[in-house]
This record gives structure tokens, C-alpha cells and sequence, in this order.
């Protein structure tokens, strides 16, 4: 969340930050702007919503200053308003911010009491205020820095402009990410490498506490104790070339579309098919020692954990705990020692479950990974990391990442059933033959895109939406209720299908469409069972299953849509594709914003 670019530079900057931003946009678009450092003075652009807003500001009166820094913003502390934009400026100093800080409220009423007004309602205005005050006060810009970052509680990444030091920039870090680039004459700063990736393939991360010094000749890192230290200077690989949609209206569909090509790219990784072996990459880890799993994500992620508890759990038999990042950080978890704890993100950002990462590791755990962003402080921070190889996820609702995401777990728990003798050489070369098959039944499930669309208007005028699914496909059922919410803005809820009767039963009328994600198998009678009991209340049922379940139950049912069958460890990321499809459908009917919904953005780097 929040965006940042700065560069110090020796050419006009503008251009170059704008297209950061573009970069950067999926962390947020309540409003972006750049200010640039033009003879001896701040120039400043901002605009509220989309980038293409900034874009038309900056075309009107252009930038020329050589040094400067860009932000793109999601709101935390004030509205989505113009005068909240950042950059701030305070006297001498100009701010980019991306995090909270935490205790903003009394030292904004320390420094109003001294007569100090503030422009904005952003917790960051304070920070600027307080390097202005130092610098004011007779203090050299990194010395300011310096003393106001031990002030500070919260999360952060931040960039410095002086409007009396021109070609210095100033970062510091602590929580949210931040990047430097190396440059020939110039230096660059980031909230990632994605955004430095047309400016520079060299880059350094900086760790938590770091701050740092940007000249166009030198880049001078600090720690938290003010010390100098160095940080390994990396080749990037992120690609330069910006992500386009090809012949796809939205990012998210052809994210959708992607997902045979990315989950058969991931599995490559976990997968020997000659030797019909399921392998975790570059680990040594010995998974029988593992007694307990804790398995610890937020959002969408926390769906695919949710269905590797069931999976761990009934192949390897192995007991798994697991915990929305927010909740397990702060409810004093017991924790064994030498237990795995497995965190799963996207961004590899996702700044509840990298506090509860740490959290763990403090308590002793090993810490393994199902990461998307290789280079992220979660990667970086694991000891084992299980990447998921889906690209660069542009559609702010995660599609490709998830089904990724299952596939890994899934080898993770065949895995694990095999270390601890729950599954034989022989059940272990069928899954292998199986698992090589998913991209062809992704495929086929994907063949349903234009049934699925004609039935979106039955869906797009509701209020509510209940999905309903046991076992695996409970987890699934509350993935396809968070994307219909997300993208379509329509109330939405997943249930286990049993605990219908125990309270959301009261809510079916004929005007509450109900999804059943039910394949044929064990469950298969019970599921049916829940969705007569919503039927015999005038409900109206859309009923995903395969060909054997829509025979038995598929009549009477307002739509059915017939899934491939599949084995239990890849039907869910078989069904994930149906309940993708509808909800973007659905948004797609109503009009919404699909790839950048309101209120929403990616990479969720504050708590
Ligand atoms: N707190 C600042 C920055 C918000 C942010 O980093 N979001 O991810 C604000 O509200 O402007």
C-alpha cells in the first residue's frame, strides 16, 4: 500500500517517477503527486483518485526539476482529498510516506502548541513538521532525520526532499518496504524493485531501521543505531517492461486466464515426473520432525491456508492451527519450540502476517514461506521459502496467486503425508500424475467462462449472496463470498454448509441467491441435504459440481455450472475458477471497477 519513488537525478525527473507510479499503482489510488526540487525551490503536483488524474495535472504544468519523489496513496489517516496528497511540505521539507505513525496525535498537539498549523489530516504531516522544526532549529537534513526517527512509533517508509540541499534525497525504513537502485550519475529509492525496474537492475534492500543518504554519486546506508553498514547489492530480474492486459478487458481476467500456465509453472518446482516424486525446491528441512503446523495469512492467502489445514490434516495427519495475522500476533499464541510455522502472502509485504512472522521466529519456530515476490522481507526472512511462480498479480483482487498458492500447499502436504509414512511410493507417483494433469482440467473448468457470464444477471441484483461448501470447499465458499464482495460491492458470505441451520438459514428468501460448490465424494449427501433445507425455504440455488453431482442433484436448481472431477488435493484449485469467473462476471454486469475496486489495494503494508 502507498507507492514511492524518489530519484536524485541529472536530467528532469518527472517522466521517470510518473512511470514508478504507474508501477506502483496497485498499492493505491486515492490520490498521487510529485514534487520536484526546481531552482532552489519546491514544485509541487497532486490529484485526488487514478494516476490518469495526476497525468492530466502534470501535462497542464509540467515538472523540470532534476530531484524528486512520487507517491501514490491509500488513505489511512484523512480523506482521499487533495490536501491529504502526498507530498507534504512543510517549510524546507517535502514527505512521502507509506505506514502509520502510530503516535501522531500527541506529537501534532506538541507541535500545535508551539504554534505550528497543519495543512492536512495525515499522520505523516507530523514527521514533516518535526524534520522542519530541526532543520529550522540550525540542524543538517540527516541529522534531523536522525533525531525525529527515534520519535517515531509505527511503520514506515519514507523519502526526504530539502529545498535548501538540492540533489539529496533522505529514506528510512521501519515495517513497511524500501528499496535503493543503483544508478550511473543518479540513485533511485523504491517501495520495491518492480518500481526501479526501468531505472536500475541493481538495487539493495534496506532492513528494518535502515536509513539512508541519496546523492547522484553515493548512496550511504545507516542502521537503526545510527552506524553505517553496508547491504549487499542484488540483481533485480524484475522485468522493465510493464505488464499489459493483451486482448483482455480487465487484469483480472486474463489473471484468471493465466492460471492453467502459472500453476503448471509453479508445480514444475515441486514436482519430479520422472522419478514420480513430490519435492520441496532448496530445502533440507527433515518435515518428519514436524509435530505441529501453524499456519498463520491474511485475506484470500488465509483461504488457502485454510484449505491446507484440511489437506494436512487428513493425508498427513499432521494437527495444523490457523490464524488471520491480526488476530495470532496479538492473542499470545502458544507456541512449541521447534514447531513450523508456514505464513502465506502475495506481496510477501503483508504487514500483519510479517509481524506475526516475527512473532513467530521470536518464539522459536521455524519459519517457512508461500511467497510470490522472491525478493520480499518475508522471503528474505523465512528460512524456508515455498515460492509460488503466478508473476506479477496486477487486478487488486488475487486470482492466479490463490490457485498458486493451492498448488504448492498441495505438494507441501503430500509431502508431509509421505515424510511421515501417511502415503505411499505408489499413491505418492499418482499424484504426481495427477498434479501434471491440472493445468488440462484448469483448462476445462475454464471452458465455462461463457456459460458462467450468462448467468451473472442472476446474481448481479442481489443484495446478498450466501456460498455454501464442507470441507475443502468451505474455505473455497468464503473465497468466492470475499471476491464477489470485493469486486461487485454485493454482501456476501461463505458458510460450511452445516452451520446453515444454525443462524444464516433466517436470512434465505427468494431474493438471496445461493452458491453450493458440492463435487461428488464423501460430503456429497450431506452438502445436497443443506441445499434442500435452503430450497424448501424459497432460496435459489446455483450448484457447482461434476457431471455425477449435477445427475443426482442438479434439477430444480436456478443455474448449475459442471466442474472436471478431480482428486481431493486439486479439486479446490479446480473449483477456485468458477467462483473467479462469477464474481467477475457479476462485477463486470454491474459496472464496478474490477481491477482497482474502491476502497481497496494491494500489498497491504500497514496493521
Ligand atoms: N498514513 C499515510 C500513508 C498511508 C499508507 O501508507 N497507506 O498504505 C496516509 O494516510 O496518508
Amino acid at each position: 500500500m502507498c507507492g514511492i519513488v524518489g530519484i536524485v537525478g541529472d536530467r528532469p525527473v518527472a517522466d521517470r517517477l510518473f512511470d514508478g507510479l504507474k508501477r506502483l499503482e496497485y498499492r493505491g489510488y486515492d490520490s498521487a503527486g510529485i514534487c520536484t526540487l526546481d531552482e532552489g525551490d519546491f514544485d509541487r503536483r497532486r490529484a485526488e483518485g487514478k494516476l490518469n488524474n495526476l497525468a492530466a495535472v502534470l501535462a497542464d504544468k509540467p515538472l523540470h526539476g532534476t530531484t524528486g519523489i512520487a507517491h501514490t496513496r491509500w488513505a489511512t489517516h484523512g480523506a482521499p482529498v487533495v490536501k491529504n496528497a502526498h507530498p507534504h511540505i512543510v517549510g524546507p521539507v517535502a514527505i512521502i510516506h507509506n505506514g502509520i505513525i502510530e503516535n501522531f496525535k500527541p506529537l501534532r498537539a506538541e507541535l500545535e502548541a508551539e504554534g505550528r498549523t497543519f495543512e492536512s489530516d495525515t499522520d505523516t504531516e507530523v514527521v514533516a513538521h518535526l524534520v522542519a522544526r530541526e532543520i529550522e532549529g540550525g540542524a543538517e537534513p540527516r541529522d534531523a532525520v536522525a533525531a525525529v526517527l527515534s520519535r517515531l512509533h509505527g511503520a514506515f517508509g519514507m523519502a526526504f526532499l530539502f529545498r535548501d540541499h538540492p540533489g539529496l534525497i533522505i529514506g528510512a525504513r521501519h515495517g513497511s518496504p524500501l528499496t535503493v537502485g543503483y544508478g550511473e550519475g543518479e540513485n533511485y529509492l523504491g517501495s520495491d524493485a518492480i518500481a526501479l525496474a526501468p531505472l536500475s537492475q541493481r538495487i539493495a534492500y534496506l532492513d528494518d531501521g535502515d536509513w539512508v543518504v541519496l546523492t547522484r554519486d553515493e548512496i550511504e546506508i545507516y542502521d537503526k543505531d545510527n552506524q553505517r553498514v553496508e547491504r549487499e547489492i542484488v540483481l533485480s530480474g524484475a522485468s522493465a517492461a510493464s505488464v499489459e492486459k493483451g486482448n483482455y478487458r480487465h487484469y483480472m481476467q486474463k489473471e484468471i486466464f493465466e492460471q492453467p500456465i502459472v500453476v503448471a509453472q509453479t508445480l514444475q518446482s515441486y514436482v519430479r515426473p520422472y522419478e514420480g516424486k513430490v519435492a520441496l525446491p532448496d530445502s533440507d528441512l527433515d518435515l518428519s520432525s514436524i509435530r505441529r503446523v501453524t499456519i498463520v495469512a491474511c485475506g484470500t492467502s488465509f483461504y488457502a491456508g485454510m484449505v491446507a489445514k484440511y489437506w494436512i490434516e487428513q493425508f498427513a495427519r499432521v494437527p495444523v492451527d490457523i490464524d488471520v495475522a491480526s488476530e495470532f500476533r496479538y492473542r499470545e499464541p502458544v507456541l512449541e519450540k521447534g514447531g513450523l510455522a508456514l505464513f502465506i502472502s502475495q506481496s510477501g509485504e503483508t504487514a500483519d502476517t510479517l509481524a506475526a512472522l516475527r512473532h513467530a521466529q521470536e518464539e522459536g519456530q521455524i519459519i517457512a514461506a508461500v511467497i510470490n515476490v522472491p525478493t520480499s522481507t518475508m522471503a528474505r526472512e523465512a528460512d524456508i521459502v515455498l515460492p509460488t511462480h503466478a508473476g506479477p498479480e496486477i487486478g487488486v483482487a488475487s486470482t492466479k496467486a490463490f490457485t498458486c498458492q493451492l498448488a504448492v500447499l498441495a505438494a507441501f502436504s503430500a509431502n508431509l503425508a509421505r515424510a511421515n509414512g501417511r502415503m505411499s511410493e505408489e499413491e505418492e507417483a499418482d499424484l504426481v500424475d495427477r498434479l501434471q494433469k491440472v493445468p488440462e482440467i484448469m483448462n476445462e473448468a475454464l471452458d465455462h467462462d461463457e456459460d458462467i457470464a450468462a448467468m451473472a444477471h442472476l446474481v448481479a441484483p442481489a443484495r446478498d449472496v450466501l456460498y455454501l461448501g464442507r470441507g475443502p470447499d468451505y474455505p473455497l465458499a468464503m473465497e468466492g463470498a470475499l471476491k464477489l464482495k470485493e469486486i461487485s460491492y454485493i454482501h456476501a458470505e461463505g458458510y460450511a454448509a452445516g452451520e446453515m441451520k444454525h443462524g444464516p438459514i433466517a436470512l434465505i428468501d427468494d431474493a438471496v441467491p445461493v452458491i453450493v460448490l458440492a463435487p461428488s465424494g464423501p460430503l456429497f449427501e450431506k452438502t445436497v441435504s443443506n441445499m434442500e433445507e435452503v430450497r424448501a425455504r424459497g432460496g435459489k440455488i446455483i450448484f457447482v459440481s461434476d457431471a455425477e453431482g449435477l445427475e443426482k442433484a442438479g434439477e430444480g436448481c436456478l443455474a448449475t455450472i459442471e466442474m472436471p472431477k478431480a482428486h481431493p488435493l486439486i479439486q479446490p484449485i479446480v473449483y477456485a475458477i468458477p467462483v473467479q469467473l462469477l464474481a467477475y462476471h457479476v462485477a463486470v454486469a454491474k459496472g464496478t471497477d474490477v481491477d482497482q475496486p474502491r476502497n481497496l489495494a494491494k500489498s497491504v503494508t500497514v496493521e
